[in-house]
């Protein structure tokens, strides 16, 4: 009698419910939708946990800000105060950063029943996925910025998740065409939904330069005053940069600015005549391919006040110098090159970054390359395998999966299709340990770049990453055993109510069941 009153506690019910359980009685109501699906998650039939006027977040210490976040996504909506407290009463939402070391550092356990809420995790970014999670077990109008009317009902389910690599990468050409502080931290919300944890901005190319450098000022003013349709351009202060690293920290996004080199480098060129190996300043937007001047020693103490500032505004672990597409710079000289940016970034306390062409230089073992290959390429896959040989980390961004500006298909109004259309299921149909043979072991994640080469708009960079964004974070986040395209396409058609609430401009493909 004593162990059944017990039981009746939320944690209880959470021990109880961990262990691997079948749940398949013929009444039960059909399987909650969340994306990315959590690696173990159990619907409590009976159980629903309702938001009421008077609910509070209990979430003290480091727990708060958390709790704060969780009230700010609520209380426009709700109208309710949920006010973020350091004790509460059964029927509150409770953040408790006690959950088992186990749990990892973005790991945590989520339980709702109709006694409350509980969320555990080890780190705030555990907390902050189990919020992820939770968001996506109430109503899609919870998501307005306006009030509206409940019930305000959660699904009863115990979920124990993390994540299966470390690296959930988004990327964001602001070269190509610029795009301002406000429309990166809207990406930045729509990203971390999905529990992405990385942004790779890739801040110059040959269109333009998108960041302020103290001691080159003409970099951002001229080489940043058009973009690759030939209009405005536009670039980030400092000061700009320094909140873009803020916002993102509020989501656990690690951002990984990205210089690309020693092509693409058009805009630089541009902007300094002494960039370039005769002298002479090329026109902004100059047509082909273009290349530093690898013996001069100013590249090299330009790249080195570059890559200082970057590395000092930015405290994630990684610069990224680009290294793809060196179509004008000769063999011999791109490896030189590779060598000596390789020193300059780890002189000012980073790792380096770059496609995976960076290869062909001598890398130390601390270097992460992104593979863009596409499937069966000998030549990329080769140089992965020099990478796993090395210990180098691998990203895989391969092009005919993950690339946000390939065309869904013949009809999709913009976009490339230079690596085939990718249709959603195309870019979710895919295993990062099988995709390159050989590699498993050194693989860290996945990355979803979206190159704007040939669109300017925001509506566009929204419709060409949602649906497809969500399957690569999926791809990132959950375990290879929950992988089914047949089940995900329905938790996928769930979405659309909550991006229509949020105004996402998202192409409803005919492969999703939308659900709304
Ligand atoms: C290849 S991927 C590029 C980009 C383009 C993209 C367009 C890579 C490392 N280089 O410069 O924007 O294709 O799809």
């Amino acid at each position: 009698m004593v162990r059944k009153l017990l039981c009746l506690t939320v944690s209880c019910l959470a021990v109880a419910l961990f262990a691997p359980v079948a749940v398949a009685a013929p009444d039960t109501p059909p399987p909650v939708r969340v994306v990315p699906q959590p690696s173990s998650i159990v619907t409590l039939p009976g159980q629903a946990f309702t938001l009421r006027p008077t609910t509070r977040i209990v979430a003290s210490g480091g727990a708060a800000d958390t709790g704060q976040y969780l009230a700010g996504l609520l209380r426009p909506s709700t109208g309710y105060r949920l006010p973020v407290t350091n004790t509460g009463l059964p029927g509150d939402i409770r953040l408790d950063l006690g959950g088992p070391s186990s749990l990892g550092d973005e790991g945590y356990r989520l339980t709702v029943t109709a006694v409350g809420v509980e969320i555990a995790a080890h780190t705030t970014a555990g907390l902050f996925y189990a919020v992820q999670t939770f968001r996506q077990l109430l109503p899609a109008k919870a998501e307005a910025r306006t009030v509206q009317s409940g019930p305000w009902t959660a699904r009863g389910v115990a979920v124990r998740d993390t994540p299966r690599y470390a690296w959930r990468g988004a990327m964001l050409d602001v070269a190509r065409h610029f795009f301002p502080v406000a429309q990166v931290e809207n990406y930045l919300d729509l990203i971390s939904l999905y529990k992405i944890n990385t942004l790779h901005l890739h801040l110059s190319d040959n269109d333009g330069w998108r960041i302020d450098i103290n001691g080159w000022p003409r970099l951002a003013r001229y080489g940043g005053s058009t973009d690759a349709t030939r209009g405005p351009g536009g670039f980030y202060t400092q000061d700009d940069y320094r909140e873009i690293v803020r916002y993102a920290a509020s989501r656990h996004v690690t951002i990984i600015p990205e210089i690309d080199t020693p092509g693409h480098v058009t805009a630089a060129q541009a902007s300094y005549a002494e960039l370039n190996c005769d002298g002479v300043a090329p026109p902004l937007l100059n047509p082909g391919w273009s290349s530093l001047c690898v013996p001069l020693e100013v590249t090299y103490k330009w790249l080195d006040d570059v890559i200082g500032q970057l590395a000092a505004l930015t405290p994630g672990d990684y610069i990224d110098i680009g290294g793809d597409e060196a179509v004008n710079t000769s063999p011999a000289d791109y490896k030189y090159f590779i060598d000596r940016v390789q020193q300059i970034v780890l002189s000012h306390g980073k790792k380096l970054l770059g496609w995976h062409q960076i290869e062909a230089g001598d890398l130390t073992g601390t270097a992460t390359a992104q593979y863009w290959g596409t499937a069966g390429s000998a030549d990329d896959e080769a140089l992965a395998r020099v990478a796993q040989q090395r210990g180098n980390k691998l990203v895989l961004s391969p092009a005919d999966k993950t690339y946000l500006d390939m065309k869904y298909d013949a009809s999709t109004p913009i976009g490339q299709d230079w690596a085939g259309y990718t249709s959603v299921s195309d870019g979710y149909d895919w295993d990062p340990a099988t995709f390159v043979p050989g590699v498993a072991d050194d693989v860290t994640g996945v990355e979803a770049p979206l190159w704007t080469d040939v669109f300017p708009t925001w509506h566009d960079v929204e419709y060409m990453t949602f649906p497809r964004l969500p399957g690569i974070a999926e791809i990132g986040w959950s375990p290879a055993s929950t992988h089914s395209w047949a089940d995900y396409r329905v938790r996928l058609g769930a979405q659309a109510q909550r991006w229509d609430v949020l105004g996402v401009s998202y192409y409803r493909s005919p492969e999703v069941p939308w659900a709304g």
